[in-house]
């Protein structure tokens, strides 16, 4: 894997050092724990699944407890040493219920050399910010696949907030609002924000300069374009050829840097990017002491 010397605020240089999704740490290894079950919002390219094949995100082989975070660390550590970064991105989202950021803190106690990461739709992150402070967490991802409520409003069936079920365009610009503002609160709080946009030719194509504008006025540091994958209620469109991901790509990189070495991680990976050992991490771990969502 090249490494880029991708130009991350020096703030994060630590972080830019040893964290494999910025670019420079190719390295280095990150372990994603499963341990988020549900989500608050729907977008309608999702499609959670639980198997051990499938190589995309919102895939794990189970939902992990949260009190088994940690022997899942220590066992990711013997197998691979290299891992620099505990995150968490799924299968549900990180901030709709409360088990990532416990999961987070009690590894960042136990283990305060791991760089703390998590990924998120942001729709939570207004009111969780102090918590991720205090979790240790050093990066978050915020996927934001529309500054515009009229494009998101296509991606984005509909949004749980505060007990109530909105869709269309209310659902839109309040997710859309509250992304804004819990990106502009991490980076005032000097946590590292990466941004990642699921690529939607026909929906999102001309769209993503846009977003890594907005989101680098409010304090991101580097953005992740991901091609769509056809499934779920947009398994009808195309995913975006080499042409259309290098054009946003350059779209975007006229405010941010782009990451450009994304494996689409599941939920539950484990290593080096590209070379995966969450099947060894697995095969001894008995099913009897986990439970699933699915
Ligand atoms: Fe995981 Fe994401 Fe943190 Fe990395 S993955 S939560 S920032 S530790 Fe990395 Fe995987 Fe791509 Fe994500 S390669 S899907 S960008
Ligand atoms: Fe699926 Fe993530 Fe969207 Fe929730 S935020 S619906 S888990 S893609």
């Amino acid at each position: 894997m090249a490494c880029l010397e991708l130009k991350i605020d020096e703030r994060f240089e630590h972080l830019a050092k040893n964290h494999p999704c910025l670019g420079r740490a190719p390295h280095k290894g990150r372990l994603h724990l499963p341990v988020s079950p549900a989500c608050n919002i729907k977008c309608r390219f999702c499609t959670r699944r639980f198997n051990d094949v499938e190589t995309r995100p919102g895939v794990a082989r189970q939902v992990l407890p949260v009190v088994e975070g940690l022997g899942i660390v220590e066992k990711a550590r013997v197998l691979c040493p290299e891992i620099s970064v505990v995150g968490i991105a799924g299968p549900g989202d990180s901030l709709a219920t409360n088990h990532a950021l416990e999961c987070l803190a009690l590894v960042h106690e136990q283990y305060p050399d791991l760089i703390g990461c998590m990924s998120t739709n942001g729709l939570m992150l207004p009111d969780r910010v102090e918590t991720i402070v205090a979790a240790g967490v050093g990066s978050v991802t915020v996927t934001v696949n529309a500054v515009e409520p009229s494009i998101l409003e296509r991606i984005v069936e509909r949004v749980v907030f505060d007990g109530d079920i909105l869709t269309g365009i209310e659902a839109a610009e309040l997710l859309i609002a509250r992304q804004l503002e819990g990106i502009k609160a991490l980076a005032a709080k000097d946590v590292l924000v990466k941004i990642n946009s699921v690529l939607i030719p026909e929906i999102n194509g001309s769209h993503i300069g846009r977003i890594a504008e907005a989101t680098a006025q409010l304090g991101a540091s580097i953005i992740n374009i991901i091609p769509l994958i056809p499934q779920g209620d947009l398994a009808h469109l195309a995913a975006p050829d080499c042409t259309q991901l290098n054009e946003a790509r350059a779209a975007a990189e006229e405010y941010l840097p782009v990451f450009r070495h994304c494996q689409h991680c599941r939920a539950d990976a484990c290593g080096l990017l590209g070379e995966d050992v969450s099947n060894q991490l697995y095969q001894n771990i008995s099913s009897e002491n986990t439970f699933s969502h699915g």
